[in-house]
This record gives structure tokens, sequence and C-alpha cells, in this order.
């Protein structure tokens, strides 16, 4: 990626059929044993693990300067599916510059945003089509899919704000959203840790 401040003007396209980027700049996939450890049903998960390892997302990261001034924007589009009763979602993170947030349009699809901030208040928002969403600094953010097609967005943040995974990697999220009676409902994560 060219890091100079200057850079130059850029235009993407995303193909709504496709799911697909163009140009694509960074793809990242992430499968489910990329995340395993974070949910619920361990045993769903070594029984998926052994006999395949499905994609549960992917973001088309825009190649841009990773400096203050510019702003990084994706593409992202959660798959449709659950692990027992929890459904796909996205690792979820702070920004390891922490006064830097983040604003979120929906294109596609249904889900959750679990929020939740360093001193640990929690918030919970709806996306679908149309929604936009912002995640103020210091606060986490995962993207859950709630419906039965992929839920797409669109994100934009500081270009320099990074991403720490460590916190939610070692205590996991204080709210889960798992499938009940065929809706989504927000439970407490009983494996979260302190
Ligand atoms: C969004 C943005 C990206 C993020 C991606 C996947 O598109 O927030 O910065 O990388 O979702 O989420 P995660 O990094 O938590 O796996
Ligand atoms: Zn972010």
């Amino acid at each position: 990626m060219e890091k100079d401040k200057l850079f130059r003007p850029l235009n993407s396209i995303f193909d709504f059929t496709s799911l697909e980027l163009n140009p694509p700049g960074e793809l990242i996939v992430r499968n489910l044993s990329d995340m395993d450890f974070m949910y619920q049903d361990q045993d769903r998960v070594t029984e998926i693990l052994q006999k395949n390892d499905p994609v549960i997302y992917r973001f088309y990261n825009v190649e841009i300067p990773e400096t203050a001034g510019h702003l990084q924007h994706c593409v992202s589009m959660v798959f449709p599916g659950k692990i027992g009763r929890e459904y796909y979602m996205t690792k979820g993170h702070f920004h390891e510059i922490e006064d830097t947030a983040e604003a979120y349009f929906t294109l596609r699809g249904q889900g959750r945003m679990v929020m939740q901030s360093t001193e640990g208040k929690t918030d919970i928002k709806e996306m679908k089509k149309g929604t936009i969403t912002y995640v103020p600094p210091r606060w986490a953010h995962r993207c859950v899919n709630t419906g039965n097609q992929p839920l797409v967005f669109f994100a934009v943040y500081r270009g320099d704000a990074g991403h720490n995974y460590g916190i939610i990697e070692k205590k996991g999220m204080k709210k889960i959203i798992l499938e009940e009676k065929g809706k989504p409902v927000i439970k407490d994560n009983p494996r979260y840790k302190n």
C-alpha cells in the first residue's frame, strides 16, 4: 500500500450479485477456525470443524494509507448461519487508537451491532438496509447476522485507527445474540471473563 500522505482519488464499485468489490483492495476472509474459541457451543464447533471450515465473513479493505488524515473504508459481509444457536458474527474489536470512531451503513440483510465500552457499558443496535450506525470512540463493535441472507455493510474510520482484538479474544463480549423460537434474543454471555 502507498504510505504517502498525498495519495490519489479512488473509486471502487460493489457488485450486489457477486458480493465483490472492484478493485478488490485487500480481501480478508475469516473462517470458523479463525474464531472458533469465540462461540458458546464448543461441542458444535468441534463437530463442524471435523467436516469443514465454513467462511463466516469476509471484507474488502480499500487500500488507504494508515495515517490520521485518511479515511479507511471497507465493504464487509457476514454470511447467514449459526453455530448451535449463536449467529455468525465478526470477531469484534476496539481500535488501537482509542479516540477513533467508526460509522457503518448497512446495504443489505438483517443483523445487530453489539457494542461495549471500555467502562463496560453495552449497547446493541439493529442493522438492516438503510441503517447508519455510529460507533463512538472507546466502544468495541461486533456485527451479528440474524437473517437468512448475507449482512452487507460499508464502514469508514480514521486511517490510523488500527484494530485491537486482544481484549475480546481474552474476555469475549458481555452480550451475545442467540436464536430462540426463530428470533434473535440478547443474552448475557455465560463465558464472559471479567
Ligand atoms: C468492518 C470494519 C473493519 C473490520 C471488519 C471485520 O468492516 O470494522 O475495520 O476489520 O468489519 O471485523 P473484525 O475486524 O472485528 O473481524
Ligand atoms: Zn472498527
